[in-house]
C-alpha cells in the first residue's frame, strides 16, 4: 500500500502535467518505454518526464505550461543556453542552401580548422554524427594503429553504447544497473580491460602484466557519467606515462568536457596531451555532431588516407557544421569560461551550504559549469564509492525540485551543466528551491 502511494505521487509529483501523462502514454506506444534514449525516462526518478515545447536561454517549457530552470542542457551541448540565436541563425541560413550533401563542403574544414586550434592534441580530425561514433571509431583507430587488441577503460566512465566499451559503464547504464547489455557478446568485451578510475597502482599492474597487448586507454578526464568525478592528482599524468612507455594510445573522451571544462578541454585544463581526443555535444552546437582527433601521423591511419575503415553519409552535415563553427566562434572570441566558474561555485556553495542545513550527508564534486551533488558523505573517486549513493532520496530531491520549477538531470549519476544563459538570479532561485526540497527529505 506504501509503494503504491509513494508511486502515485510521483507519478504526477506535486504539480499536474496532464499533457506530458497523455504523451508519454502515446509514445510507449511506438517507442520502446517512451524514449529515444533511456537517460531522460525516468527510471531512476520514478515517475513520467515532462514532454518539452520548447527552450529559451536558461529555461525550459513543458507542453503543459510549466517553466523550468534548465541544468541538463540537452545533457552537456548547450554551454551558451537553448536556442543562441546567433546558432540558431547560422542553422537557418545553412539549411536554405541545402540540407545535406554527402560531399565536401568547405564548412567542413573551418570547423575541423576550429577544434585542431583549439583543442592541444588535435592536428587532424575526422567528424562524425555522435560522441558514440567517436568513440567507436577511436578505438578502432587506436588498434589499427598499433596492431594490437586490448582497450582498457574505466569503470563508470562511459563512452557511449559501443558494444565493446559497454561492460562496467556510467551513465544510463549504471542508472538502469545494466552494466554488460543482452547483446553484448562475451566475444565482443574479451578485449576490453576494466580497471578502477583514479588507481594508479591497478593501471601499472595492467601495463606490467599486459603491456605489448594494450592498444590504447580511454577515459574521461574528468568522469561526467558517475556522476562528477575528478581526476585525482598524478592520475592522468600515470596514464600518459604508461601508454607513452609500452607503444598504446591514450584516448581523452571528452564528449562531455570538450570546449565545457576549458575552450581546450580537459587536456588543457590538467596539462596532459593525449593521442587521441574524442568530442561530441558541443561541438555540435545542438546539432548531432561527433569528432575524433589527434596527431596527423596516427589520423593519417583513416581511411582514404590510411586503411582503417569509417565512413558515415551524414558526417559533415551542413546544419550541423554550420551550428558548431557558430558554437565555437562564440566560445572562441567571447569566452564564457569565468562567467561559468563564478556561477558555478556559486551553485555548488548554495547547494552545500542547503545539504548541510539539512544535515543531508552529501558531498559535491564539480569543475566550472558541471557537478554533482552525491548523497554519499564520502568523496567520490571511483565507481565503487559512486554504487554507494543514497538514490532513493536523490530522487525525492529531484522531485523537490521538478515541482519547483527546477530541471536536474533524473540520475544521480549524471553531472548538471551551468550555461552561460544562466544568472545569478536563476542560480539563487535554485538554491533556495534545494533548501525546501533537502528540508523535505
Ligand atoms: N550521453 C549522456 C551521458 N551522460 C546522456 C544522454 C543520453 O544517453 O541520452
Amino acid at each position: 500500500m506504501r509503494t503504491t502511494t509513494r508511486t502515485k505521487r510521483r507519478q504526477e509529483g506535486n504539480v499536474k502535467r496532464e499533457k506530458s501523462h497523455s504523451a508519454f502514454a502515446r509514445a510507449r506506444e511506438v517507442i520502446p518505454g517512451g524514449v529515444n534514449s533511456p537517460a531522460r525516462a525516468f527510471e531512476a526518478v520514478g515517475g513520467e518526464p515532462p514532454f518539452f515545447a520548447r527552450g529559451e536561454g536558461a529555461c525550459l517549457f513543458d507542453i503543459d505550461g510549466c517553466r523550468y530552470i534548465d541544468y541538463v542542457g540537452s545533457w552537456g551541448p548547450l554551454i551558451l543556453g537553448h536556442a543562441h540565436p546567433k546558432v540558431v541563425e547560422a542553422v537557418c541560413q545553412a539549411a536554405r542552401r541545402g540540407t545535406s550533401f554527402g560531399a565536401p563542403t568547405e564548412a567542413e574544414t573551418e570547423l575541423c580548422e576550429l577544434i585542431a586550434a583549439a583543442v592541444p592534441s588535435v592536428e587532424k580530425v575526422r567528424l562524425v554524427n555522435s560522441g558514440t561514433e567517436a568513440t567507436m571509431s577511436a578505438i578502432r583507430l587506436a588498434r589499427g594503429y598499433t596492431g594490437r587488441d586490448v582497450i582498457v577503460k574505466f569503470a563508470g566512465n562511459y563512452h557511449g553504447h559501443v558494444d565493446s566499451l559497454l561492460v562496467a559503464a556510467g551513465s544510463a547504464a549504471a542508472t538502469l544497473s545494466v552494466p554488460n547489455s543482452p547483446g553484448v557478446t562475451a566475444g565482443t568485451v574479451k578485449d576490453t580491460l576494466i580497471l578502477q578510475f583514479n588507481d594508479v597502482a591497478g593501471v601499472k599492474k595492467a601495463f606490467t602484466e599486459h603491456g605489448q597487448e594494450i592498444a590504447g586507454v580511454i577515459v574521461e578526464p574528468v568522469v561526467g557519467n558517475m556522476g562528477c568525478v575528478l581526476p585525482a592528482g598524478g592520475f592522468l599524468a600515470t596514464l600518459r606515462d604508461e601508454t607513452r612507455k609500452h607503444g598504446a594510445l591514450l584516448i581523452f573522451d571528452e564528449v562531455i568536457t570538450g570546449f565545457r571544462v576549458a575552450y581546450g578541454g580537459a587536456q588543457s585544463l590538467y596539462g596532459v596531451t593525449p593521442d587521441l581526443t574524442t568530442l561530441g555535444k558541443i561541438v555540435g552546437g545542438g546539432l548531432p555532431v561527433g569528432a575524433y582527433g589527434g596527431r596527423a601521423e596516427i589520423m593519417d591511419h583513416v581511411l582514404p588516407a590510411g586503411k582503417v575503415f569509417q565512413a558515415g553519409t551524414l558526417s559533415g552535415n551542413p546544419l550541423a557544421t554550420a551550428a558548431g563553427i557558430a558554437m565555437l566562434k562564440l566560445l572562441r572570441d567571447e569566452p564564457p569560461y569565468d562567467k561559468l566558474e563564478k556561477l558555478g561555485a556559486r551553485l555548488a556553495e548554495g547547494l552545500t551550504r542547503a545539504a548541510m542545513k539539512a544535515q543531508v550527508p552529501h558531498t559535491l564534486a564539480r569543475v566550472g559549469s558541471m557537478m554533482t551533488l552525491f548523497f554519499n558523505p564520502d568523496p567520490v573517486t571511483d565507481w565503487s564509492v559512486a554504487a554507494k549513493c543514497d538514490t532513493k532520496r536523490f530522487g525525492r530531491f529531484f522531485w523537490g525540485l521538478l515541482d519547483a520549477g527546477v530541471y536536474f538531470p533524473c540520475s544521480q549519476y549524471e553531472v548538471l551543466f551551468i550555461s552561460a544563459a544562466h544568472s545569478e538570479g536563476d542560480i539563487d532561485g535554485t538554491i533556495a528551491a534545494a533548501e525546501k526540497a533537502l528540508a523535505m527529505l
